[in-house]
């Protein structure tokens, strides 16, 4: 089902369903080139969440800020590339959002472990924020907050599922969001996991 969650914010319940295992087979892959770190915040805070990326630009932080990178800083390397698993479900996810040609340059892979969280923050490091980012939720289930253009502003809590894919643009594109710390539990594809790929046209 394709439920709107708020201007420009689709919930695409299930979409990944029948491509979850290539893409968490692909997941693997990419991480045998690029294997997941804990990244370093500007502020001295190592992450919970563990991320890699593949694409031709990564998501990277560390004591200098944080910014797209055409190489991995860990091994000086292109990032892998793209699948064609990962780009064909971003591609159908944002046109069934209503964004056509959707071709995102960047895909930050995350992975957390019970107890792992990400605060409240934007995504503002890519270029264009006319275009949307679509998120793809593998594995454990997860409390998604989604909150307002202010971090004042009051969260509702999205339950994402195995399989949901959901696609923010428009005026979403800067809405505040986080994860809450992830339940213990153990799903049959990932195990005691959740991943998230976040697609985005960062250059
Ligand atoms: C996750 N990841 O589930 C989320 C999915 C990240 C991150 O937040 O930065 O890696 S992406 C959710 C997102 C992106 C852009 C806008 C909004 C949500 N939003 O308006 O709520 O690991
Ligand atoms: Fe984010």
């Amino acid at each position: 089902a394709r439920e709107p969650i708020a201007p420009g914010a689709v919930w695409l319940h299930g979409f990944a369903l029948a491509d979850a295992g290539a893409l968490l087979a692909d997941v693997q892959l990419a991480l045998q080139q690029a294997p997941l770190r804990h990244l370093v915040t500007p502020g001295g805070y190592r992450m919970s969440v563990a991320m890699s990326n593949c694409g031709p630009l990564g998501w990277c932080s560390d004591e200098r800020g944080y910014r797209y990178a055409a190489q991995d800083p860990q091994s000086g390397r292109p990032w892998p590339s793209m699948p064609h698993s990962f780009m064909s479900l971003a591609s159908r996810a944002a046109a069934a959002a209503g964004y056509a040609d959707f071709t995102p340059d960047a895909c930050l892979i995350n992975r957390y472990e019970p107890g792992a969280r990400l605060t409240l923050h934007q995504d503002r490091d890519e270029r264009d924020h006319r275009q949307p980012i679509v998120s793809v939720s593998l594995g454990l289930p997860a409390v998604f907050l989604f909150g307002g253009p202010r971090r004042s502003d009051r969260a509702h809590r999205l339950p994402l599922q195995h399989g949901d894919v959901v696609v923010w643009g428009g005026p979403s594109r800067l809405a505040y969001h986080g994860i809450q710390a992830l339940a213990h539990g153990t799903h049959t594809l990932t195990g005691p996991c959740r991943y998230n790929l976040t697609f985005r046209c960062a250059g």
